[in-house]
């Protein structure tokens, strides 16, 4: 079983269901032991500005899956609840999985880059995974911590009974 952080993002639809229905089909996924989902957030967009705030957030999960495999059923995921894709970059969409992290393991092929290319830069998954696993050690030797010391957190604001 490896560990692994996906990261949830909605902000078109009703964004908080979505999510929502998000962490009920992860908890169905097969050869998977869903742990933890973390605090959700609302966030201002990162990207175009002329779209609506996102609520985001971070599943935990232990998988015998493979990387692929888990990347075919989170996009099933995404299909299923709703998600079209558009060629817009950082665009709005009803709901979005990304993988962030696969145990220590990295992965770049066209399909996937694991670690999470953007993570480091983003408040929006730092944050609800630092609020899973505070003592996170990356694959890249760098402590969780120190990047959540330091990314800008001014577009993040926790929200009330998400849980
Ligand atoms: N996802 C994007 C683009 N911009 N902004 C926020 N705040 N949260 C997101 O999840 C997000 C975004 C594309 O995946
Ligand atoms: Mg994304
Ligand atoms: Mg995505």
């Amino acid at each position: 079983m490896t560990q692994v952080f996906i990261a949830l993002g909605a902000n078109l639809g009703a964004p908080l269901t979505q999510i929502h229905q998000a962490v009920v089909a992860l908890q169905q996924l097969h050869r998977t032991r869903f742990i933890a989902c973390s605090p959700l957030y609302g966030s201002r967009p990162m990207g175009p500005s002329d779209q609506p705030d996102y609520v985001n957030g971070v599943a935990w999960l232990d998988t015998e899956l493979t990387p692929h495999q888990l990347l075919d059923a989170t996009q099933q995921i995404e299909l299923d609840l709703g998600r079209v894709r558009k060629a817009e970059r950082w665009g709005p969409r009803t709901l979005d999985l990304d993988l962030l992290l696969f145990g220590q393991e990295q992965v770049q092929d066209e399909r996937l880059t694991i670690p999470h290319y953007g993570m480091k830069d983003r408040a929006f998954v730092l944050v609800p995974l630092f609020d899973l696993v505070p003592d996170l050690q990356l694959p890249c030797g760098s402590a969780l911590r120190d990047w959540v010391a330091t990314c800008d957190r001014s577009g993040l604001f926790p929200l009330a009974d998400s849980q």
